[in-house]
Formats: structure tokens, sequence, C-alpha cells
């Protein structure tokens, strides 16, 4: 029998996969801690650990069912820290006659492995992840010929194909989105239940990387790591998420509150975007506990599954259909600068330093903090796509690459002029002030459009549309804001105009 290398990236840990149904003596698996993934952009440290932690006892689990495994850690002296250098050195070493690996979900890392075969004149195949419900393929077939990605009508699709909350081919409720029920603020007496944290001692690989130079951003609790990192893990978070957030999910997924880091979001997305647990079995466990549940209404499960069956799946397709020029869109030309206080939290609206901050010390943010906060401010503040990518895929636990672009530059940032967005998500202070506790406590005044307490968000909103008029006035979602832009006297589009300059010329300060 041919001696096989398979490689196993820190984003395949999936115990379920085919490969690792029987121990195959001729097999040798190889998984690696390396520069070339550690440094391609500046990561939390939260998130370097949780990487090396869940691949290191993902390793010894398969050891441990008596597969071979080479695993080499950052500080090996053999280590020749990029995959292909050691993939080429392991292969001679051990005379590997065959090399195979799975579908990377980075087209960077793709790209680099595509020229393995010819770089080590070996044979080398490839094979599915076996994660997600679709194919890497399987979006661009569904979209051929259309100019438009409706994330919906994609949506429907999946519900249809996969039979997920369908009751005789019609959707459950006769009705595809709830999203109307969902956009519900924190009632003040209303007390979010504690999210469930781990308390792993990582102190010997912060410690690792310390020594190793790695540039890293953020806060880290060495002795008590609070992310899910192995199979175990992830499906008690999983669990936890069903019995005590679920019953809210919906209601609350939109709201924002000083007092919570997460409110009742899943916070799954690290532990899927690894594989330790996989969407199918993160819907199907979801859908039984709503069945066994009379108390769970249907907003909050079809918001989640929307989430995970919907948004995942399409952004991947939008990801494996646009790369690698969708990495180079910049719709509105953005230029500017990201203003230094995303690196700290230090800014005087609230909004923007609460999950700044939070997002420094846990490497998370939820949806609408990513989207309508930071990603909200980028947008309006005009600053280039590629610096919000690379704030974006460096500070979440869950960032890479086919999920952090397609959210950032696509949704958050409209660089792509419209592919996963109908229109910018970018909003004044209303919207804040309407879905949160932020503006209540604020330096600034959410109702305030000019002077000196006047929050940066409503006059940059309208210096985002009057600047961009050319490129958004005849997006037929957009049309009515130019109406009430028309309707306002020169004196106060002067106003909010110079307003807006000021800010923008000083943003640092704010
Ligand atoms: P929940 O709110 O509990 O949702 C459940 C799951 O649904 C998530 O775990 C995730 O897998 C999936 N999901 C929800 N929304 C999206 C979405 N828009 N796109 C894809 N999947 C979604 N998600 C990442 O996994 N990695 C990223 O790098 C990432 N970058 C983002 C950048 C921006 C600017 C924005 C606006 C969103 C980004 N998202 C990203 C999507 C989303 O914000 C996160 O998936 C979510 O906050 C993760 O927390 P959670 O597990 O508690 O999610
Ligand atoms: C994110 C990350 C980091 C920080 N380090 C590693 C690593 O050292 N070795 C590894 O195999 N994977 C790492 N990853 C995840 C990879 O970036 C991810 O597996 C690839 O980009 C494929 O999508």
């Amino acid at each position: 029998m041919k001696k096989t290398l398979r490689l196993i990236l820190g984003d395949q840990l999936n115990h379920q996969h085919s490969w690792f149904q029987q121990v195959d003596e001729n097999v040798v698996y190889v998984m690696m801690e390396v520069r070339s993934e550690t440094d391609y952009v500046v990561h939390h440290i939260q998130k370097v650990v949780a990487f090396f932690q869940a691949m290191r006892l993902f390793s010894d689990e398969l050891k441990q069912k008596g597969n071979q495994v080479i695993y080499l850690h950052l500080d090996d002296s053999e280590n020749k820290q990029s995959f292909t250098e050691n993939i080429r050195w392991i292969s001679q070493k051990y005379k590997i006659e065959n090399i195979e690996y799975q579908y990377p979900d980075e087209y960077r890392v793709d790209q680099e492995l595509l020229v393995l075969s010819e770089l080590l004149n070996l044979p080398v195949s490839v094979v599915d992840s076996e994660h997600f419900f679709t194919s890497r393929t399987e979006f661009a077939e569904f979209f051929k010929g259309k100019k438009q990605f409706l994330m919906e009508s994609f949506y429907r699709y999946m519900r249809k194909k996969h039979d997920i909350l369908m009751i005789a081919g019609q959707p459950e409720g006769d009705k595809w989105n709830f999203d109307s029920d969902n956009r519900k603020k924190i009632p003040a007496n209303h007390t979010i239940i504690h999210p469930y944290l781990f308390h792993r001692d990582v102190s010997d690989i912060v410690e690792m990387i310390r020594k190793s130079g790695i540039k890293t951003m953020g806060e880290i609790d060495d002795k008590q790591f609070i992310w899910p990192v192995t199979r175990k893990d992830s499906l008690e978070i999983l669990d936890f998420f069903i019995e005590y957030c679920l019953p809210y999910f919906g209601t609350f997924q939109d709201a924002m509150t000083l007092d919570s880091w997460s409110v009742y979001h899943s916070r799954i997305s690290f532990a899927m975007n690894v594989k330790l647990i996989s969407p199918q079995e993160v819907i199907e466990k979801v859908i039984k506990h709503y069945r066994q549940n009379n108390s769970i209404s249907l907003n909050q499960v079809e918001g989640f599954v929307r989430q995970i069956v919907g948004w995942r799946e399409y952004m991947r397709g939008v990801y494996w259909m646009h790369m690698p020029e969708y990495s180079t869109l910049n719709f509105f030309n953005h230029e500017n600068k990201l203003p230094d206080w995303y690196w700290n939290g230090e800014t005087k609206m609230l909004c923007l330093s609460h999950s700044i901050k939070q997002s420094l010390k846990f490497a998370y943010a939820h949806h609408i903090q990513r989207l309508m906060v930071t990603g909200n401010f980028a947008l309006l503040a005009g600053v280039h796509p590629y610096e919000v990518d690379q704030w974006y895929l460096g500070i979440y636990i869950d960032a890479l690459d086919w999920v952090e672009i397609t959210n950032t530059r696509g949704m958050s940032q409209f660089a792509d002029g419209g592919i996963v967005g109908t229109k910018p998500y970018v909003s004044s202070a209303n919207y804040i002030d309407k879905m949160s506790s932020y503006c209540g406590k604020c330096h600034y005044n959410a109702k305030q459009k000019v002077g000196d307490k006047a929050c940066p968000f409503n006059s940059l909103y309208w210096h985002f549309y009057a600047r961009n008029e050319q490129l958004l006035r005849k997006n037929p979602r957009i049309g009515m804001m130019y109406v009430t832009w028309d309707k306002m006297q020169p004196q106060v589009k002067a106003e909010l105009l110079n307003q807006a300059e000021e800010y923008l010329s000083n943003i640092n300060e704010l």
C-alpha cells in the first residue's frame, strides 16, 4: 500500500469526517502551527490560542484512537513555518508517495495548495471537507444567469431542499421570515443570562506565542480561557444556547446593551468555523428542542435557522463565486484610515467604545455590534475597505476570510456595490438609540445633529449620502433618503456637512 500524507488545516477539526472513520496504518496525518497563518494579519491573541489549543487537542484525540499524527508546534526546530515547506520535508523524511487534503475554505490557502503536486512531484488529491450544506459551486449554479443574488431566494431554496421548518411544501407558520418580530430592545427590568464560559489553562500556549514574537492584539486570561476548543465543549455551549438563549434569540437578535456582551447569541461561530460541530447537527438539535418545547416560539427558531442555513451558506457561495476580485472591490472609492481608537476603544462614543472594548476583551461582538456600530461608523467615515477587513479579520475569534470578507466588504461596507446587500447598512444615531442602552449614557447627544455634543453618526450619515449621491440616488431602496435631503434648507444641509467635515478631520479625537 502507498504511504499517504493527509493534511489537516486548523479549521478542519471535523471528527465526523470520513477520513477518521477507520484507522489506516498507511496514513500519516499532518497538522502544523505555522507563521504563515499567524502572521498574515494581526490576530487577536485569543484567536491564535483558540486555533492552537483546538488543533492540539484534536491531534491528541486522533493519536488516542491509534492514528499516526505528526504535529508541528510553532517552536519545533524542524518547523519551516509554512504548509508547503513543511509538507516538502515531511514527505521526503517519511517516504510519502501520495498526498491528500480537504478543500480549504480560504482562497489564499486553496491557491497555495494547488501547486503542491507540481512542487513535490507527487500525486495529490483533494476531498470535500464534509461540513457545509452546500458545495463550493452550488450557489453559483443556483444564481446562474441572474443579475441579483438575493439571500432570501437562496434561503427559501435551502429550506425546501433540506426540508427545514417546512410543512407540506410550505414554510412553517406560513411565513418564511419573522424579522419584524425580531427587533425588540432589551426592556429595563430584563436580566440576561450570564454567558456559558470555559476555564481552561492555556498559559503554555500563550507563553510560546509571546516568546515567538508574533504580533497580536487584545487581552487574554491565560488561566481561564473562555472559548470551546473540543467537540465536547462545542456540544456543551450549543446545549446551553438551546436551553437558555434560544427562547429569546429571535426577539432580541438585534438588541445591544451595556449589560451583556453576547445577549442571547449562541457564540458557536468558532466551533462551527473550525468544524468541531456541523451546521446540520446544530439545526437538527435546535429544531428537535423547539418541537419538544411548546414555550419556544417559531420566530426564535426561524431567526436562528436563517443565520446558519441562509446567511452562512450564502456568504460561502458569494465568496467562491467572486474571489479573488471580491477582495479588491471598493465601490465608493473610500480611502480613509481606520481611526486609531479602533485598536483600544478610547472614544467618547459609547456604542463604539463598548463594542470595541468588549471585542478586545473577548475577541467577540455580536452581529449587530459588528454591522451597525463598528461597520456602520467605518462606512460613514469613508474608511478604505482593506483597512476595515484587516481589523475584522484580526479581532474576532471566528474570523476566517470566506465569512469575514463577505460580511465586511459585502454586507457591512457595500464595497461590492450590491452583490450581498441591496443597499448599504448605514444609520444615524436614531437606530442605535432604538436598539440599545448606549445613547442614554453617552457623552454625545443622539438627538443632536450639529454642535459640540451632536452625535457624530448624525452628520456623518448625511455626509455619506451627499458625497455618494451619484452612486446611490437611483437605488430604488434608497430614493426616499434623497427626497428628505432635497427638502432640507440649503443652510441646514451646509451645517450638517460642515459638522461632518469637522468630525472627519478630527476623527481620532471623537
Ligand atoms: P449567532 O448570532 O448566535 O448566530 C448563529 C450562527 O449563525 C453564527 O455562529 C454564524 O455561524 C451564523 N451567522 C450569523 N450571521 C451570519 C452572517 N452574517 N454570515 C455568516 N454566518 C452568520 N461571522 C463569522 O463566522 N466570521 C467572521 O469573520 C464574521 N465577520 C463578520 C464581520 C462583519 C462586519 C459582520 C457584520 C458580521 C460578521 N460575521 C462573521 C457574521 C456574524 O456577525 C457572526 O457569525 C456572529 O456574530 C457570530 O456570533 P454567534 O455565534 O454568537 O452568532
Ligand atoms: C487562523 C489560523 C492560525 C492563527 N494559525 C493556524 C496554524 O498555525 N495552522 C493551521 O493549520 N491553521 C491555522 N489557522 C487557520 C488557517 O488560517 C485556516 O485553516 C486556513 O486558512 C484554511 O481556511
